[in-house]
């Protein structure tokens, strides 16, 4: 009898956590959302032009051949990694920015969205969204998706860990200012280490040039790119990890990347400005 209560006392504990938790996850969404319609410092350019009439003309929507168009706010967020990606494939590609607010509420009305949700991406035909379908889908294209369901399911793992660090990295402008400090060491901790040791350990382990399958892959773009964002928190965070260093210094060479890194690719800058010390461009690369 005795256990039976406990039972149910532990199961109450656990609803109660998990109820906690969709909620907090639910806030943050809010956030974000407020965010980006209030003109937070996150998405501060996004909506900063005066408003005036719609970007979004009919005859800019439905374009179905030629190069992808990614429709964003003028900044990184959830759109960045594709731009990465195409970028690294040598993809072409065009961005239609939304300058006001009726241009994200023209998409949602007009059925372009199929979750009333950016980013969305036209290409092949499809208005793709969901960061993740549209990724795994430019990935797949341009063969930067390993060679089996193996190599994609360890790619998988290694994407999914940098998006994680990304999305906190992401949240920060949103914290309250007196939790950015807190928030920031968490950063830096769970990048040097949870993350950043398993793919010096990986890289190390294997001696090989790319993270998988010795072939160039969506996770040697990924983790450069979310180095480059753990740097511009804290710029010596690769200090103790070399074979990271070293990583960093021959994906950033690879041609296709080394253009999206020069000034005045496609490539957003950091819109909240630098946070310590930042420098805001990358090093130029040599070798
Ligand atoms: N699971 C979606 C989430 C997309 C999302 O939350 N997008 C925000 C902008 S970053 C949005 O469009 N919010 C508008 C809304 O939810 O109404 C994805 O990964 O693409």
């Amino acid at each position: 009898m005795q256990l039976s209560q406990e039972i149910v006392a532990v199961a109450k504990d656990s609803i109660t956590m998990v109820k906690e938790s969709m909620e907090k996850d639910r806030e943050m969404q809010r956030q974000v959302m407020d965010a980006i319609l209030s003109q937070n410092p996150f998405y501060k350019t996004c909506f900063s032009r005066p408003a005036g009439p719609s970007v979004l003309k009919p005859d800019t929507l439905g374009s179905m051949a030629g190069k992808p168009k990614l429709y964003y706010f003028n900044g990184r967020g959830r759109m960045e990694t594709m731009r990465w990606l195409l970028a690294a494939a040598g993809i072409e590609f065009e961005e239609q920015f939304f300058e006001t607010r009726e241009d994200l509420l023209k998409l949602q009305q007009d059925g372009s969205l199929l979750f009333q949700q950016v980013p969305m991406v036209e290409i092949d035909g499809m208005k793709m969204v969901q960061t993740r379908a549209i990724l795994n889908y430019i990935a797949g294209k341009h063969n930067l998706y390993g060679k089996d369901l193996k190599e994609r399911a360890l790619i998988d793992m290694y994407v999914e860990a940098t998006m994680d660090l990304n999305e906190m990295i992401m949240h920060h402008p949103l914290q309250p200012p007196e939790a950015k400090a807190k928030h920031l060491a968490t950063i830096i901790e769970k990048a040097t280490t949870r993350y950043f040791p398993v793919y010096e350990k990986a890289l190390k382990d294997h001696g090989q040039d790319f993270l998988v399958g010795n072939q160039f892959s969506r996770a040697d773009v990924q983790l450069l790119e979310t180095i480059l964002m753990a740097e511009e928190c804290k710029p010596d965070i690769l200090s103790k990890f070399p074979v990271l260093q070293a990583f960093k210094a021959r994906i950033s060479n690879i041609p296709t990347i080394k253009k999206f890194l020069q000034p005045g690719s496609q490539r957003k800058p950091l819109l909240d400005g630098p946070r310590e010390d930042s420098p805001r461009e990358v090093e130029p690369v040599t070798g």
